[in-house]
């Protein structure tokens, strides 16, 4: 999902002074109803990178010029802001590369810092974005960069896709951190290329700290020449040694593979299929690295995000970058939502009105239950302020008025005390916010929250398991 950001170019007024009002609407996809919640501002910043936990989701950016100045903003999971701009340090060359971790108590702040390579860095800052730490040096003998960042609520590690002498696929490092960023154990060499033949790379690693105290980490080897390439498996033993790799029976092209270990105990593997490239699959996999099922064929277009539950998304960026799309699936690789627009219009912009040669410019996160976040650009020709949206998608369930994402009993205390009690249901449920419970409330999809939705809720709560 990186783009270069080639936005730099233009004159990037602030003007921020218009006022930050998270707006909710429905959108129906086939019969599936969204709740959508939209933040529109205009400011000049770049390069954003959004990571979600179940707390909320963060977003670390860089300010206005020189881009050096790096930022934190987050939202809670209806895509309210309860963090405004908040500086936490500035980086020694502009753009560098942010990788942000959102834990469920902290934020791990990266960015990849000086010429030439990268010189990893980071600030461990609270969810208020106070820095709990100075500047980190993670380490600058891996002249590479971060590919994933994971935490098991203690530790943190981080992979790395580099190597000595500026080579960035040489090897694939992991090393452990405390949870203020304080070395643990050695980065550890997880792959290394063979000798030959020469154009042998290795690169794309993703780790997970596994249940049983190993961790695994998965990563893409092959050939540069053929674009054909392994992904292969080893895990770090918690006395640091490894196991053997494991060749994962399955061949991608240069798209590679997307991996993510999930809460189940399982890893799931989105690929890009050798020899032919227009075919994607899904597969679950154990935490000892063995196939489990069948591989499912998925939609050819977009690249997924995978959330802890299994569920991913894809996402599309159509007709040359100009639209984006999102098509949500179930952790069984099945078709939740079809192709949709997550992006609202606006009486200032047009849809899709990307410019093709700058953007959308994006960054995503999604969250179990189907709760997506981006922040996107949208910035019309001929127009010398950059437009920045966030946008938060999640199903919109009818009748859950207490919103914990189910429908049964225990939501008919709280439908009854919206319905006619609208002061105390705010002060009862209070995470909610006040512009969804006339959505969650129409249970008859009329537009309104009214006496004509009783019925159908309790046929609804009826009909729940
Ligand atoms: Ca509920
Ligand atoms: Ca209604």
């Amino acid at each position: 999902m990186t783009r270069l950001p080639v936005l730099v170019v233009l004159p990037l007024l602030a003007s921020a002074a218009i006022a930050q009002v998270t707006t909710f609407d429905r959108i129906t996809v086939d019969d599936t109803r969204l709740l959508r919640s939209t933040l529109h501002y205009q400011v000049g910043w770049l390069a954003p990178h959004v990571s979600g936990s179940e707390s909320g989701v963060s977003m670390q950016y860089y300010g206005d010029f020189p881009w050096t100045d790096i930022h934190l903003r987050a939202f809670d999971p209806w895509g309210r802001p309860t963090l405004p701009p908040t500086f936490v340090a500035t980086a020694a060359r502009a753009f560098p590369t942010p990788s942000l971790a959102r834990l469920s108590d902290r934020n791990l702040v990266t960015w990849c810092d000086q010429h030439p390579g990268c010189i990893p860095r980071a600030v461990v800052t609270d969810l208020d974005g106070v820095a709990l730490t100075p500047v980190l040096e993670l380490g600058d003998e891996f002249k590479g960069g971060f590919k994933n960042i994971v935490s098991d609520g203690s530790r943190i590690g981080l992979t790395f896709a580099g190597g000595a002498d500026n080579c960035s696929k040489c090897a694939i490092l992991f090393q452990e951190h405390d949870l203020l960023g304080a070395l643990i154990a050695p980065a550890v060499v997880v792959a290394t290329p063979p000798p030959f033949p020469i154009s042998t790379i290795v690169f794309n690693p993703t780790a997970a700290f596994l249940p049983d105290g190993s961790i695994g980490v998965l990563y893409n080897q092959g050939n540069h020449g053929a674009i054909r390439y392994d992904v292969r498996y080893r895990r770090i033993l918690p006395d640091q040694t490894l196991t053997n790799p494991v060749v994962l029976p399955m061949m991608s092209d240069t798209r590679g593979y997307v991996a993510r270990f999930l809460s189940d105990g399982t890893w799931l593997i989105w690929w890009s299929g050798y020899p032919d490239s227009s075919v994607r699959f899904v597969r679950r996999f154990s935490a000892m690295g063995e196939p489990l099922g069948t591989p499912v064929q998925v939609d050819p277009n977009g690249l997924p995000w995978i959330a802890p539950d299994g569920r991913f998304v894809h996402i599309w960026e159509r007709n040359g970058n100009t639209e984006i799309r999102l098509k949500m699936y179930e952790a069984d690789g099945s078709i939740a939502v079809n192709w949709f627009d997550p992006t609202p219009s606006t009486p200032n912009r047009p849809t899709h009105a990307f410019p093709v040669d700058y953007g959308p410019y994006f960054s995503s996160t999604l969250q179990p239950g189907f709760r997506f976040a981006m922040t996107w650009f949208a910035m019309p020709v001929n127009q010398q302020v950059i437009d920045v949206y966030w946008t938060t998608i999640r199903p919109l369930i009818p009748g859950d008025l207490n919103a914990d994402g189910v429908l049964n009993n225990f939501d008919i205390d709280a439908f009854v005390l919206a319905k006619v009690n609208r002061p105390s249901y705010h002060a009862a449920y209070p995470g909610v916010p006040p512009e969804v419970v006339d959505l969650l409330g129409d249970m008859n999809d009329d537009g309104a929250f009214n006496n004509f939705d009783i019925d159908p809720f309790v046929e609804a709560i009826l009909g729940s398991p």
